[in-house]
């Protein structure tokens, strides 16, 4: 069933309330047919991870979504058949009424952020109904297992990046455009917050017996990086995409800030992820490649019990000794604390982290797809 949606995007900080809104506007147009008009309030961080946004276009088609910039003074249109607000933005009110006056009324979501804990299938499909107005809203969570909203990716496109995984030559090619070199050694790609604790991982991996590679593209916590005892002053002071400088086994080169694409393909090809936030997160959980994870930081300390809940699932299926030293990086890791020793230990256990990492990929690939499942609730809710 052909649906008409709008979806709502307002970024607040960083990059992933855009990046997943845009994988699913795209996902629904390519899988599902479906027509989206993708409303979003800050193009230029758009513009970042898909280069093809222009800018100051109040209007413009890409991957066949009708992209509209979400501003103040939204112009008077007939509401979707489906209007989803992601992770809490809301419509403006005149939205609002245009809604509760049209006949249907719209499907009306509140698309939550993806996360592993008990409560996501409990309140995933909830109603609340619009304490003045005829409208309820229905909550969606993905998550993983039975009763959640499911995991966010498209089965074409993992089917592609699982392709490009093992083209050596097509990872050839995107090493070269960025200058990577084509023998890297061991490969990490490093998206994170500012995070003192990236001192003791690159000591353990200066320190480590394989020559390694730290990809880091331009982002917050690359200042830290190249602030690194023992790196070249120069680089210390003004680090710029394409330059790389080494110290002992370790050499750090930093990337461009990447599209969205390519920057999968980075994750698909590197040996290690370090991730942040939630969709850099679930992309290296496809990519079956070992990761650590930097939750973003929220209040309450609602990020720990994220890390928990996800981590108790992800690593059951590795042995006790890995497990612990999994699990300690991790926390170091979100603690910023700068522990050599626990990057050791961890760096110790890479190939049982490699082959646990590969089954949970292909475990993910069985579970329910967000936007499917998404466009199945809707349709049942029409
Ligand atoms: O940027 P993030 O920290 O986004 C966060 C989280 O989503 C968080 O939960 C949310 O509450 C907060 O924003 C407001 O991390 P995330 O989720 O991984 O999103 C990053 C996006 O940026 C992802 O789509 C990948 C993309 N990206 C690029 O396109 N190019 C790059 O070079 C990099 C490093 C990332």
């Amino acid at each position: 069933m052909r649906l008409r949606w709008d979806l709502f995007c307002s970024v607040v900080d960083n990059y992933g309330d855009i990046g997943i809104c845009w994988r699913i506007a795209r996902e629904l147009v390519s899988q599902h047919g479906q027509q989206v008009r993708l409303w979003v309030d800050d193009l230029e961080s758009f513009q970042r991870i898909w280069p093809a946004i222009a800018l100051g276009c109040g209007l413009q088609q890409c991957e066949g979504v009708e992209v509209r910039a979400w501003s103040t003074d939204m112009p008077e249109v007939e509401p979707a058949d489906v209007v989803v607000e992601a992770f809490a933005c809301r419509v403006p009110e005149a939205f609002l009424l245009a809604m509760s006056a049209r006949s249907p009324k719209p499907v009306w979501v509140n698309l939550e952020y993806f996360s592993a804990e008990a409560w996501v299938a409990e309140h995933h499909g909830l109603s609340s109904p619009h304490p003045r107005l005829p409208l309820t809203q229905y909550f969606f969570i993905p998550g993983l297992g039975a009763g959640t909203g499911g995991v966010p990716g498209d089965p074409a496109e993992l089917a592609t990046l699982r392709q490009f995984q093992v083209d050596a030559r097509a990872v050839s090619v995107f090493r070269s455009a960025l200058q990577i070199p084509q023998n890297p050694g061991l490969c990490v790609s490093l998206f994170a917050y500012e995070n003192p604790a990236v001192w003791g991982l690159m000591r353990a991996l200066a320190m480590h017996p394989q020559r390694t590679t730290l990809l880091v593209p331009e982002g917050r916590v690359l200042a830290q990086v190249a602030a690194f005892p023992g790196l070249d002053p120069g680089f210390a002071r003004n680090p710029q995409p394409g330059q790389a400088t080494s110290v002992e086994h370790l050499e750090v080169r930093v990337l461009p800030f990447l599209s969205q694409d390519a920057y999968d393909r980075l994750v698909w090809s590197s040996d290690i992820n370090f991730v942040r936030g939630e969709d850099s997160f679930v992309r290296a959980q496809f990519a079956g490649k070992p990761m650590v994870w930097q939750p973003y930081l929220q209040n309450d300390d609602a990020h720990w019990h994220k890390l928990e809940a996800f981590s108790a699932q992800y690593m059951q299926g590795l042995p006790v000794t890995a497990r612990i030293a999994m699990s300690e990086a991790w926390r170091v890791w979100n603690a910023g604390e700068i522990k050599p020793p626990a990057w050791q230990e961890w760096l110790g256990h890479l190939p049982e982290f490699q082959s646990q990492a590969q089954s949970w990929a292909i475990w993910l690939e069985t579970q329910p797809g967000l936007v499917r499942e998404l466009v199945k609730f809707c349709v049942s809710k029409l």
